[in-house]
């Protein structure tokens, strides 16, 4: 058989095995079989030798174009293969580029962060700095060193969750009942002037109804300096009322009892779901007390080594719930901390 017959053969055999390869490993195998040392391509071509001079010269421009047609054909088949592993990728459904995004569920702030960071806002602006104090706290910063001696009855106005009773008052460890143990803490350390927020949680354990939680946030405020009076306070939370609430809300100012300022007052609302009538949110007041406040007691500042002839202080007490309840038309305290997220939604 000449060697230009068996090189056709040899080109007939490639192409229908070419066409049979369906992947990479088909093809490395069919790429050994046709043109690897041992394949009847190399052996013809290793043959040319013994030919005479003419035969060999066709027959050897005959496997050198074979050779290089198959080269060729291994390259094309090469890219057909890769095309194809992407389009079946693509197909199989994984990427379809073409498909809207999922939409991504979109966090927000809590009402009550809202609120809160709205309040410290308030004050910022007023020229007041932020402070932080501790939620576990000894009962002397919580009730002894606010003028709340064991046994008072005021204790009993805030049902405490105790943490350690054992050992005297500087020891006994509790759920701060509210943040005005920040006063303390911060006039132990700092001279006057002052002008401090300290927002934070605070816990009573008590019954819940509509406008009283068990955990409430509350934010401290105090000033003291050179002739404060109770004009000043009075100016800076109706600045803050204003800010909250807008103009058209009637606020109410009125004298109420704690024992660590002198005198004390409380700061009101009206009713924004029954607009002073009384109703269950309001307990039938028609008003929803946001606050309590004062004058620091002289007793307080002298203990803090202020002078209580030449410095005066005011201090308050927000309940950030409230505000917020106010704000946003909440009938019931109890829906903040529900986690329901079709109430939490709305916000
Ligand atoms: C106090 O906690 C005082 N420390 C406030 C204060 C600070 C007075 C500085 C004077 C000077 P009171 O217990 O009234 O006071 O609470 C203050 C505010 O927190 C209330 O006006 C109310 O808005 C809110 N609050 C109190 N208890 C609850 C409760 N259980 N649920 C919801 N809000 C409450």
């Amino acid at each position: 058989m000449s060697v230009l017959t068996t090189i056709e053969e040899i080109r007939a055999k490639a192409r229908d095995g070419l066409a049979e390869v369906r992947n990479d490993a088909e093809l490395e195998t069919w790429r050994v079989a046709v043109m690897g040392r041992k394949s009847p391509l190399m052996s013809a071509l290793r043959s040319l030798g013994k030919l005479g001079p003419e035969e060999r010269k066709e027959a050897g421009r005959a496997a050198n174009l074979l050779k290089t047609q198959l080269d060729q054909a291994l390259e094309e088949k090469r890219e057909t293969l890769g095309r194809a592993r992407i389009e079946e990728t693509e197909t199989a459904g994984r990427i379809d580029v073409t498909l809207p995004a999922r939409p991504l569920p979109e966090g927000r702030l809590h009402p009550v962060t809202q609120t809160q960071r709205d309040i410290v806002d308030a004050f910022v602006a007023q020229g007041f700095s932020v402070i932080e104090g501790p939620e576990v706290e000894l009962e002397y910063y919580n009730f002894e060193a606010l003028r709340i001696p064991a046994d008072h009855p005021a204790r009993e106005l805030m049902d405490t969750f105790y943490i350690d009773r054992s050992g005297d008052t500087d020891s006994k460890l509790l759920l701060r009942t509210h943040t005005s143990p920040n006063q303390i803490r911060f006039m132990e350390n700092n001279d006057p002037p002052v002008r401090i927020i300290c927002p934070g949680r605070t816990y009573r354990n008590e019954a819940t109804d509509p406008s009283h939680e068990w955990m409430i946030t509350q934010t401290e405020v105090l000033a003291v300096d050179e002739g404060l009076t109770l004009a000043h306070l009075k100016g800076t939370l109706f600045e803050l009322a204003k800010r909250l609430f807008g103009r058209d809300r009637k606020v109410r100012f009125r004298c109420d009892f704690f024992r660590f300022v002198e005198p004390g007052v409380d700061m009101a609302i009206d009713c924004f779901l029954c607009g002073g009538k009384g109703c269950r949110t309001c307990k039938k007041e028609g008003w929803i007390e946001i606050l309590g406040a004062g004058m620091v007691h002289p007793e307080i500042l002298a203990n803090m080594g202020y002078d209580p002839d030449i410095y005066t202080g005011f201090a308050a007490g927000l309940g950030v719930e409230r505000i917020a309840m106010l704000r946003y038309g909440v009938d019931d305290i109890r829906h903040f901390y529900e986690n329901d997220l079709r109430f939490l939604r709305q916000f």
